[in-house]
């Protein structure tokens, strides 16, 4: 039976903030140069301090490392650069003393083409497992049809062995897992199972939007050399089906947080993949927001995010989304560049200026590692710097085919590319930033002797405190009740520069003012708010007073409660 739900229904994962962990770069405690499962333990307290409850790891599972762990040949072992399985116990077993719970990456769109399943599987055409993956015949001589991986050149690989072609939206290295088989989705939820016995709080899905291919696998719009595959792929035909099966046949048997990376997907099917009435995940991340500096065919591209598309795309999933389904809200992650070289202009003003805009909507915050330092892009120089396929795969191929010249595209990788958010965590103002005793398996952003949290830590003023204040505000304040569940409303819609809204709850309003350019700017409050008192809740410079006309400095932040 359909009940209907308010936004109020509550849920400690609404309450809380997740902080995103990519376990290669976060801290080495062995000198290896990459960051591991220790390292993670030994910085908990750090986390406590800024208030988290909710861990995402991005993969620790055994890997051969061609997309960082998200390319996995065993789901039940630990990447040996990692640490070990009672390293990972210990680790579980210290969060949860301190009241720190884990959420595991679950990258089941494909597997690593090292993975025992797909050995069996490409060893003939009649293995057991040969079903396992997608695979299809040459059509006239070649690929099955136009569709173009995620990471360059065609989403089809030739094998030579059985003479057919395998699919992979990713990496060659990462072949598509078919889930039309009930067998692989059997091998799924017992490995799922497997986790959630040993106590983990939940999965972040990778890809998880693209498990379900569309019928036929037929030919899509091309866009630069191939159709990209997330035409195909994204929001298939049954992937709602698959996801109400896992989530009957795992998910619903234990307390978890969940939430999709679901990529493509518009607010109707959002509603679906987070849907109050809990059948399928608790949250579905879209991608809207941060492709709004794309061009024509892709990302790399030097564009700014127009401030009044961005308040328009976000406010349409605040107001859509409310009381149907819940927003995870985040700019950053391990995808991402990093949003105060992108939204912001590199200084600790604006991140804490970015960062409120987010924290104040309604849906779960998520910190990436570093960004609650106001952690940078990294100023990379030749394509030798990388280490990202994505990155290094684009290069080449746009360079190769003569689409692109070699400079100007390198200067819309050190923009765009994930690798900016892949640099080692700044502890301190040591060598390598206090991330490895050793060589550091990417470059450290030399930027680490002004940017780090040793020096945030002692300072009040620093973009670390700014954090740790939104997380207490939201988690433990007067305010909280409006700040997680209060009704969204998007003011000046047009203001070139200003990101300004209300929130509402039981007869309080909170009003959020963020200036969002180096340049000072005034703001008309809208003559429908209106305010007896007004209390300040944050902001970034001090003692700001309400007034109807408002002058705001470069970057300025504020919220008042009113009434
Ligand atoms: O990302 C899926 C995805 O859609 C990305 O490839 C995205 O298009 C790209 O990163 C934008 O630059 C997930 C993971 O988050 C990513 O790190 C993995 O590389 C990918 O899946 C494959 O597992
Ligand atoms: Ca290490």
């Amino acid at each position: 039976m359909k009940r209907s739900f308010e936004s109020a229904v509550r849920q400690q994962w609404k309450e809380n903030v997740v902080y995103q962990i990519y376990p290669r770069s976060f801290c080495d405690s062995n000198g290896d140069g990459v960051g591991d499962l220790n390292g993670i333990r030994s910085r908990l307290g750090y986390l406590k301090e800024l208030g988290i409850h909710i861990l995402w790891l991005s993969p620790i599972y055994k890997s051969p490392n061609y997309d960082n762990g998200y390319d996995i040949s065993d789901y039940q072992a630990i990447m040996g650069e990692f640490g070990t399985m009672e390293d990972f116990d210990a680790l579980l077993e210290e969060a949860h003393r301190l009241d720190i719970k884990i959420i595991m990456d679950l990258v089941v769109n494909h597997t690593s083409d090292e993975h025992r399943w797909f050995v069996e599987s490409r060893s003939s055409r009649d293995n057991d497992k040969r079903d396992y993956y997608i695979w299809r015949e040459a059509v006239d001589g070649h690929e099955p049809n136009n569709w173009g991986s995620c990471f360059s050149g065609s989403a089809w690989e030739w094998d030579e062995n059985t003479g057919m072609y395998y699919l992979h939206c990713f990496s060659k290295k990462q072949p598509d897992l078919n889930w039309e088989n009930p067998k692989v989705r059997d091998e799924v939820f017992d490995m799922m199972t497997w986790w959630c016995e040993k106590g983990i709080d939940g999965f972040r899905m990778d890809a998880i939007s693209m498990i379900s291919k569309k019928e036929g696998l037929p030919d899509g719009p091309t866009e630069g050399l191939y159709s990209p595959c997330t035409y195909g792929a994204c929001n298939g035909p049954h992937v709602h089906e698959y996801l109400q099966e896992m989530n009957r046949r795992v998910l619903s048997k234990y307390d978890l947080m969940t939430v999709g990376e679901t990529g493509g997907v518009t607010v109707e099917e959002a509603k679906k993949y987070a849907n109050a009435e809990g059948t399928e995940l608790n949250m579905a991340f879209q991608f809207e927001h941060v492709e709004l500096d794309d061009g024509p065919d892709g990302k790399w591209y030097l564009n700014p995010i127009s401030i009044p598309a961005l308040k328009k795309n976000l406010t349409k999933w605040q107001k859509e989304l409310d009381g149907v389904a819940w927003n995870p809200l985040f700019f950053c992650n391990h995808d991402q560049p990093r949003v105060v070289s992108r939204l912001g202009d590199n200084s600790p003003h604006s991140a804490k200026c970015i960062a409120t805009v987010l924290h104040f909507m309604q849906g779960t915050p998520y910190v990436y590692q570093g960004e609650e330092l106001g952690m940078t892009n990294c100023p990379f120089g030749s394509i030798e710097d990388y280490r990202d396929i994505e990155s290094i795969n684009a290069y080449r191929e746009l360079t190769e085919t003569g689409l692109r010249e070699r400079s100007e595209l390198l200067g819309c990788i050190a923009y765009k590319s994930r690798d900016n958010a892949r640099t080692p965590m700044q502890w301190d103002d040591s060598p390598n930033a206090g991330f490895t005793t050793g060589r550091p398996w990417i470059m450290v952003n030399p930027n680490y002797t002004t940017i780090n949290a040793a020096a945030e830590l002692a300072d009040p003023d620093s973009v670390f405190h700014y954090y740790r204040t939104l997380i207490a505000l939201r988690q433990d304040s007067k305010w909280s009740d409006v700040i997680v569940y209060g009704h969204y409303d998007l003011l000046a819609p047009e203001h070139e520069t200003v990101f300004a809204y209300t929130r509402q709850k039981n007869g309080i309003t909170l009003l959020v003012v963020c200036n969002l350019s180096a340049r000072a700017q005034t703001f008309s409050v809208p003559k429908n708010i209106r305010w007896n008192s007004a209390e300040p809740v944050t902001g970034n410079v001090p003692r700001a007073e309400l007034t109807r006309e408002l002058a705001l400095a470069p970057w300025q932040a504020a919220v008042w409660a009113l009434t």
